[in-house]
């Protein structure tokens, strides 16, 4: 019989498609400092913290700065990134997620965010959806970044509930193993080959109802 109390999910890649502004912006970052940044090495990026991600990049283009200097380029990184949220609108919401987490929500089960993203409220604002998360628990109120499970761990503890009655639902590897480390159960989203660790696999929310859900995560 299933147990879930909770359901917990990630922003970038769940909630929305925001990778592709997080690419620009670092792409822009690697042609200033002189080097390009392809679309392939851009899934490392995904769900781990913004200086993870800087200093990623800057291995990628063989490239040695001082913290000060990779504290400011973060900055400026984070400022092009946000003219391109700025512009977002709610039909940039993931096809059929907000739908579910609806219905997760009129049946009880509590809802959360757990994204490393330390613009995860402003994001949320701008697409309108703020409201249906009880908690938010956002790089900003975290100190261990993915694969940490610590984002997901206060997320489970805002929300009063045991890990092991909870589902994670996230994107990127990183995140999977979070959940993994924190005793979640958990969702993959997207690709099988990159989540091959997660519980089970969705590819997307299209038609995902909380029955046809739970039949899959029992
Ligand atoms: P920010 P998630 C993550 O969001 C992104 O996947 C990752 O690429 C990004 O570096 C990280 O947020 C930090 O974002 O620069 O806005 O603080 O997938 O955990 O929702
Ligand atoms: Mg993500």
């Amino acid at each position: 019989m299933v147990d879930i109390k909770a359901c917990i999910f990630d922003l970038d890649g769940v909630v929305v498609d925001t990778a592709k502004y997080h690419y620009l912006a670092w792409k822009r970052l690697a042609n200033e400092l002189g080097f390009e940044f392809h679309d392939n090495d851009n899934e490392r990026l995904k769900g781990i913290s913004r200086l993870d991600s800087l200093n990623i990049l800057l291995e990628i283009g063989k490239v040695t700065l001082s913290i000060n200097r990779k504290e400011e380029l973060a900055v400026l990184k984070n400022q092009w990134y946000l003219e391109y949220i700025a512009k977002m609108k709610p039909d940039e919401i993931l096809p059929g997620v907000k739908e579910f987490i609806e219905e997760l929500k009129d049946s009880g089960i509590k809802i959360g965010l757990g994204s490393a993203s330390k613009n995860a409220v402003l994001i949320l604002n701008q697409l309108g959806i703020v409201h249906l998360f009880e908690t938010i628990v956002d790089g900003t109120k975290v100190t261990n970044a993915k694969p940490n499970p610590e984002i997901f761990l206060l997320a489970a503890r805002e929300l009063n509930v045991n890990p092991a009655q909870s589902v994670v639902f996230e994107d990127a590897e990183a995140g999977i193993e979070a959940a993994i480390r924190g005793g979640f159960r958990n969702v993959g989203v997207g690709n099988p080959k990159i989540l091959s660790k997660a519980d089970i696999v969705l590819p997307n929310f299209i038609g995902v109802t909380k029955d046809k859900f739970f039949s899959l995560i029992n």
